[in-house]
């Protein structure tokens, strides 16, 4: 656990904020965020990720009483200081570099440095074909059958703690959601994706066990914010 030893239990967690280091967000928008019982705070995002803007989010949610994991993106920009590390493994990519290379490239160079206790690996399918993650991440657009094989092997092969079902910038199928759900027995289930108001809050944490909520927070705020009370 962090400098900060938080106590804090991921399989207890239902609701996050994902705040992007490349976006602004005002101290007074960070202080409710922080305050207002989310679970935890996660830093990650895709493009323009630099060790300054994560050390600055970094610094900035340190002042509150909240748990701040860092989605690790770039290997340039991991620091030490949060309280926990979640690294993804994109399931859906067509190219075994997003599955496996650059983690074995991370292990070659940091093993000693990584703690596993505070380490949790994410099994991603990326839904949206325009998201900035899908095209870096060259994948292919899975069917319901992909998906479901996707959180099964999640579950049974690779034995990961979470399955990310990541739609990133549109609200997903409620129904997918549901039917992932009954594959998991163990693994947890995120759901993130244009989640924006108290309903669409609320559907989805109908079965996924997270709800991550990002983009709204740069969009509309105050209807950000009700998100987190709506799945309490
Ligand atoms: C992004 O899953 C998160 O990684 C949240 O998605 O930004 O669409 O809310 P949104």
């Amino acid at each position: 656990m962090g400098d900060n030893a938080l106590n804090y239990r991921i399989n207890e967690w239902k609701h996050v904020f994902k705040l992007d280091p490349a976006k602004a967000i005002s101290d007074v928008h960070l202080e409710q965020l922080c305050e207002s019982g989310t679970d935890a705070i996660i830093v990650g995002g895709t493009d323009q990720i630099t060790i300054d803007n994560v050390l600055d989010l970094l610094y900035r949610v340190r002042r509150y009483a909240i748990p701040c994991a860092l989605e690790v993106s770039e290997m340039d920009a991991i620091t030490p200081g949060f309280d926990h590390y979640f690294i993804p493994m994109v399931l859906n990519s067509t190219e075994k570099k997003w599955m496996m290379d650059i983690h074995h490239e991370g292990i070659k160079q940091y093993k000693e440095l990584i703690d596993w206790n505070e380490t949790s690996m994410e099994g991603y399918c990326i839904m949206n074909p325009d998201a900035k993650a899908f095209k870096k991440t060259a994948c292919m657009i899975p069917t319901e059958e992909d998906v479901l094989g996707f959180a099964f092997m999640a579950e049974h092969i690779f034995h990961l703690p979470i399955f990310y079902l990541e739609y990133s910038g549109i609200y997903g199928d409620p129904t997918l959601v549901e039917k992932i759900k009954q594959e998991l027995a163990e693994t947890l289930l995120f759901y993130g994706g244009g989640i924006s108001n108290e309903a669409e809050a609320k559907k989805m944490k109908e079965h996924a066990d997270v709800i991550v909520v990002g983009n709204s927070i740069y969009t509309d705020f105050k209807s950000a914010l009700k998100t987190v009370k709506a799945v309490q």
